[in-house]
């Protein structure tokens, strides 16, 4: 039986890879962050399958005890400080757990078993600005201290590859979504307030940043089969994995609000979008949540993924942006009921 250790199995991406390695049979080992209230609401359906111990990316004793003491065939590293927008705020954390993090791994597999086959979470954030659609031999440009320590990791992977032999590889995945979505990032916020919306209709205006930037949303168990591919292929490589669409923040705002029922006219401006049935504002542009610096155009070339590892999405951005809907109507439902 195979071994994983998971870094970051708490998160969106790392809790559907625990659950795909559960299905292909192997032994799942994660690692869990201390807090003050217990954050294990993604893995709570599997966490009597799997082991889980508390570590940090910024301790390497700790990282190396559970490395020696589990002795994992695989490691998938997706533990980060996953948001562009707050790596402005904290950028020395986000280089410790996004960058040295993956140093740590990366030197306590080369000193303890060079055999492990290391996946490192790398981004389309490293591409910033540079022409789209993007892929494996784009230039990397990053726009954000998150997207420059993730940057060191891609490096470092590849470093580590060329220079000892490891089987580490990058994937360089475009935005992926889902139920699981961080309630902070731009899908997820937009589908809460649709369901928020669905169950009163006086509730305030979605506030966002910036409408016009453009990205290229995946599924996040689509993704997950791309991760394991590219660990059970044969040579170490790097991929650029995505849906290969780009869609405005607008477009995504629309998708969503079209699916309850919400037509937008926007004005002039673009500060406002008001629903056409009831002149109502329903989306307001705030200043706040703009960012520094903003990547403009994401949209990825996935020729290599599809060729080599014959990989393709399943599953339709419409559907994925109305699984979150209703899966956030849900869970609001069964709180409301909870509290009476
Ligand atoms: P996420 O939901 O924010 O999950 C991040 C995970 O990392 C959580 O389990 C978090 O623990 C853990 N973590 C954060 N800091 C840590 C530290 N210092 N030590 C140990 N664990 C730590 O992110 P995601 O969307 O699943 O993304 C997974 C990975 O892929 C990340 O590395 C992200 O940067 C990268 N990535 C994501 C996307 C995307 O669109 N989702 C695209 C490309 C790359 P808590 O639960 O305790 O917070
Ligand atoms: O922003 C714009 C924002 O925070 C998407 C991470 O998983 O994917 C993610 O990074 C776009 C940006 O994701 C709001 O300015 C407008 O242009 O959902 P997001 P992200 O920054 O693309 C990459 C690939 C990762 O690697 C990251 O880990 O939407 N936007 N208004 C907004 N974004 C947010 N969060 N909130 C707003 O109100």
């Amino acid at each position: 039986m195979k071994k994983a250790f998971i870094t970051g199995i708490s998160g969106q991406t790392g809790s559907y890879m625990a659950e795909l390695l559960l299905k292909e049979g192997y032994e799942v080992h994660g690692l869990l962050r201390r807090s003050s209230t217990i954050k294990t609401d993604r893995i709570n359906h599997i966490f009597d399958k799997i082991y889980t111990y508390y570590g940090d990316l910024t301790d390497s004793l700790n990282l190396y005890n559970l490395i020696n003491k589990i002795k994992p065939n695989e490691i998938y590293n997706f533990a980060a400080q996953s948001h562009v927008k707050v790596s402005f705020e904290t950028p020395e954390y986000t280089s410790n757990a996004d960058g040295l993090g993956t140093l740590r791994l990366l030197e306590i597999i080369k000193n303890l078993n060079n055999k492990i086959k290391f996946y490192q979470a790398s981004t389309s954030e490293l591409f910033g600005n540079t022409p789209s659609p993007q892929n494996e031999d784009s230039k990397l440009e990053p726009r954000s201290p998150y997207a420059v320590a993730k940057l060191y990791s891609y490096w470092l992977t590849r470093n580590y590859r060329e220079a000892y032999g490891l089987f580490a590889v990058n994937g360089i995945l475009f935005n992926h979504e889902g139920p699981r979505r961080g309630e902070t990032f731009i899908s997820r916020k937009v589908t809460l307030w649709c369901a928020k919306w669905k169950i009163n209709k006086n509730i305030n205006p979605l506030e966002v940043g910036n409408l016009n930037s453009i990205r290229d949303w995946t599924d996040a168990r689509d993704m997950v089969r791309a991760i394991h591919l590219m660990i059970q292929h044969k040579t170490a490589e790097d991929f650029v994995v995505g849906s290969s669409i780009g869609r405005s923040v607008k477009d995504l705002i629309e998708t969503a609000f079209n699916y309850i029922g919400i037509k937008i006219k926007w004005s002039e401006d673009l500060r406002e979008g008001l629903d056409l049935n009831t002149n109502k504002i329903v989306v307001k542009v705030v200043d706040k949540y703009f960012r520094p610096l903003e990547v403009n155009k994401l949209i990825a070339d996935t020729s290599k993924v599809k060729k080599i590892l014959n990989w393709q999405t399943s599953i339709k951005f419409e559907d994925m942006i109305a699984e979150m809907i209703e899966s956030d109507f849900n869970s609001l439902r069964h709180y409301e009921n909870k509290k009476v």
